[in-house]
């Protein structure tokens, strides 16, 4: 396993050692309470709802009390929906009077947004969707109407291009709703090209389209799900957590059952379930060189502007949990060293291996093969307390384990070895993987009687 530092531009390091964002989806779809998509999903009347957007004044919204939660929780940049597929803007564009800044609210909420952010430190991004179900041209594409198609593209760059001009330094950019346009229709590339001309430092994700060009042949013929297989910088593993081996990778993730902005009734997601997507996407390898990847974790505020009560309070813990353990999350270099789901998740930093333990069973011992770094200590990083341990060939033995948990989240134990952490054949290899010979070499030692007690009949 090699040092991320090493692979990626310095400028897009603070994306490997935040690890953790917060999506936040948010617009009048809230006030209907049920869902981001309501206006395509109860196949709403595009008047009716465009009034409703157009009076919506959310009166309770303080992007500084937002800012200030997402900080105490961990979090480290955030990405807001500045257009979802509704159309309704929430920024003051040039370009449409649809938006918060012309109509009831009357405010710049992405301007509020970014401001709030960095003023408290968090990396700040924005999401803009291709999809605008207003616009027919969008669906009918250049082939069917080639001049309708020609000033929804330009509609669509041009305010991409104000986003990235009036705001100030934007770090992540979150394209999203490509369908059924690809790459080449969208001109993806060029747009490309403009926001770097913008933001030299900015991080694109892959939600560009496929492009002939640059995609090769599809089946589909680019109107697959949109993302990119080689433009964008960052992949976007959505609902799942499937590293990707070829660039940075962010899995977003919903901390209620299903959809991303507020429903009424929502049912919610508890502290470890989300707790673990976020180590499960720090110990999952992939990236430039193996190095993990990024939980983007969503909340969907209500219509007033107000933050749900149920996500704070599991941010909250979530953010307390990182206070103590942050060190086996923030810029780490990748996990998963030996075999070790029986008790939980590894990742490591420089020479520390971290045992994010999702399982704690209460026994004083905790027995971990296949490391054959030397150790110089180990700590119950939940408490602080060395532990005493013991290194017998490639075993290590860890005494001394509190009977009940020292946490009601995942309790972490630090290994500080004399190196990198590193493992043997055994310990690389998992479980369905690797030289089946290394098995047959362990069974060997018993012999290959079908019997209990080994002897040959
Ligand atoms: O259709 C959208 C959905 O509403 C949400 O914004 C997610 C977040 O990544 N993206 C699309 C579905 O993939």
């Amino acid at each position: 396993m090699t040092d991320t530092k090493q692979k990626i531009p310095d400028y897009w390091q603070w994306f490997t050692d935040s690890r953790y964002g917060l999506f936040i989806h948010w617009g009048p779809y809230a006030v209907y309470g049920r869902g981001e998509q309501v206006l395509f999903r109860e196949h709403l009347d595009h008047q009716e709802y465009a009034e409703m957007a157009c009076n919506w004044n959310p009166e309770h919204f303080d992007a500084r009390l937002w800012a200030r939660t997402a900080k105490a929780a961990g979090f480290k940049y955030a990405c807001f929906t500045t257009r979802h597929h509704d159309g309704f803007c929430m920024w003051d564009s040039a370009y449409t009077d649809y938006s918060s800044a012309r109509q009831a609210a009357g405010r710049d909420f992405v301007r509020e947004y970014v401001e709030a952010f960095r003023a408290e430190g968090l990396r700040v991004g924005l999401y803009y969707s291709w999809i605008d179900w207003r616009l027919p041209a969008y669906f009918d594409g250049p082939q069917k109407d080639p001049q309708g198609w020609e000033s929804v593209r330009n509609y669509l760059h041009n305010q991409v291009k104000e986003l990235l001009t009036n705001y100030g330094r934007i770090d992540h950019f979150f394209f999203d709703g490509v369908w059924p346009r690809n790459a080449d229709e969208l001109g993806s590339v060029e747009l490309l090209e403009e926001m770097r001309r913008l933001q030299p430092h900015i991080l694109v994700n892959n939600r560009l389209g496929y492009s002939e060009q640059h995609d090769g042949f599809r089946a589909d013929g680019g109107v697959g799900a949109g993302d990119s297989d080689t433009l964008g910088d960052f992949g976007t593993p959505e609902h799942v957590i499937v590293p990707d081996d070829r660039r940075l990778w962010e899995s977003c993730q919903v901390t209620t059952w299903r959809l991303w902005s507020h429903s009424i009734g929502e049912r919610w997601r508890p502290a470890d379930v989300l707790l673990d997507m976020l180590v499960d996407c720090v110990q999952k390898g992939g990236g430039p060189t193996g190095g993990g990847g990024n939980l983007l974790l969503n909340v969907g505020p209500m219509a007033d502007g107000q933050l749900p009560p149920e996500f704070v309070e599991r941010a909250m813990q979530i953010g307390r949990w990182l206070e103590v353990h942050g060190e086996a999350v923030y810029g780490t270099d990748g996990g998963s060293v030996t075999e070790f789901i029986t008790r939980g998740w590894q990742t490591t930093r420089e020479n520390h291996l971290y045992l994010i333990i999702r399982f704690w069973d209460g026994r004083p011992q905790l027995r971990l093969a296949d490391l054959v770094t030397p150790v110089e200590a180990v700590t119950l990083l939940t408490t602080g307390q060395e532990l005493s341990f013991r290194q017998d060939g490639e075993v290590l033995y860890i005494d001394g384990l509190p009977v009940e948990s020292p946490t009601s989240l995942f309790p972490v134990i630090r290994i500080t070895c004399k190196d990198r952490p590193a493992a043997n054949q055994w310990g690389r290899e998992r479980l369905w993987e690797g030289d089946p010979s290394r098995i047959a070499q362990w069974a060997k030692v018993r012999g290959n009687s079908v019997y209990a007690n080994g002897e040959e009949r």
